[in-house]
């Protein structure tokens, strides 16, 4: 495994490359170029500025999240065609820059869905956290402006202030896609960009539905083992892959990880490792990296993953905001770069202990 920080960028990180480069074990960082819209073609030259930026501190830029899917493609629009030629324009070049895994996600309308940004811990640190009945009784387009107080005045992604004031017509155009559609619709996607991906060696590494389960009546696929087996078998082609989010898939308790992760050998890409606690089944915040901090047992998480030869770029995922740090809700440096070490701690055992 690689062991890598997701970076905004230095127009929007509150973080630098610098104390990237400075946290032990981690040799790459994870970015996208922040500021392009879904289903527009990625310049070149940004690209390649992107990754000598990087590569100028250091670090390596070990894969892009995302390259998000045009509502066209996930709908099923007759447009759609268009909007696949560019993802594949942009694929081509992101091959040609020599960069082989892109992370993307199939959620219709939002995101990620948390209902708090900032939920206090004992410990008095904050964290982002998420109740089925706050979700119950709030109307989807006030959604945006409950939590957009709490964003620390970054924007992001997912959640940009453009995508959210056009939630009601977003919700119209959604209305007739239902799981099989979406499923349909992913399809004929992968279908039409294997043939690039084989080309250049990309790995696209789907990401799932956070919370996995429908909210607001949209549809969700990506959610538990069941789907995402019939996923990889629909296009069963090894570039066809996912993104391993421990935080993501880990908020249905019956998810068992470490053995969706042992299912999936060969085709985890890409994973983002962190823990969760749950108050209630449908009411968590997101803890510390520790096990003991949270719901899941990140060691076995770990060994699985080292269990099926996982090599691909892993990060720690969304932080607590601690030692009064302001930054992008879950995206600090501090806890993050804790959860990176304690994640690579976990890994150097776990190889010792195999040798
Ligand atoms: C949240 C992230 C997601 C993820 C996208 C991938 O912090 O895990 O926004 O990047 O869903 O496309």
């Amino acid at each position: 495994m690689q062991m890598t920080l997701r970076w905004y960028g230095s127009k929007y990180d509150t973080v630098t490359l610098k104390q990237i480069r400075q946290i032990p074990g981690v040799t790459g960082v994870i970015s996208t170029l922040y500021g392009t819209t879904p289903g527009e073609v990625w310049e070149m030259e940004d690209i390649l500025a992107l990754k000598k930026e990087i590569e100028d501190a250091g670090l390596t830029l070990a894969g892009i999240e995302s390259v998000n899917i045009h509502d066209a493609i996930k709908i099923g629009s007759p447009d759609r065609d268009k909007y696949i030629d560019n993802y594949i324009t942009t694929l081509e070049r992101l091959g040609q820059a020599g960069i082989h895994m892109v992370c993307y996600n199939f959620m219709p309308v939002f995101d990620w869905t948390r209902t708090e940004l900032a939920r206090m811990r004992p410990d008095g640190s904050t964290v982002l956290a998420y109740t089925q009945e706050a979700v119950d009784a709030l109307d989807p387009e006030k959604m945006f402006e409950s939590i957009s107080g709490d964003m620390n005045g970054t924007v992001m992604p997912g959640w940009e202030p453009e995508r959210m004031a056009r939630v009601k017509e977003l919700f119209e155009m959604y209305k007739d896609v239902t799981d099989e559609k979406l499923f349909d619709n992913l399809k004929y996607f992968l279908e039409r960009i294997m043939p690039t991906c084989d080309k250049y060696d990309i790995n696209m590494a789907i990401h799932p539905d956070d919370p996995a389960w429908s909210v607001f009546g949209l549809p969700r696929i990506i959610i538990n083992k069941t789907n995402i087996l019939r996923m990889m078998k629909m296009v069963d082609n090894p570039h066809n892959g996912v993104t391993f989010c421990s935080g993501s898939y880990g908020t249905n308790l019956e998810n068992d990880l470490p053995d969706m992760i042992r299912s999936l050998k060969g085709r985890i890409h890409f994973a983002h490792v962190r823990n969760l606690k749950f108050n209630t089944p449908t009411d968590f915040e997101e803890a510390a990296h520790l096990s003991s901090d949270g719901t899941f047992d990140m060691y076995e998480i770990m060994r699985a993953l080292y269990d099926i030869g996982f090599t691909g770029p892993i990060r720690p995922d969304h932080g607590r905001m601690i030692w009064d740090e302001v930054a992008m809700p879950g995206y600090g440096l501090y806890d993050r770069a804790l959860g990176a070490c304690y994640l690579t701690g976990l890994w150097e055992a776990i190889v010792k202990q195999h040798n």
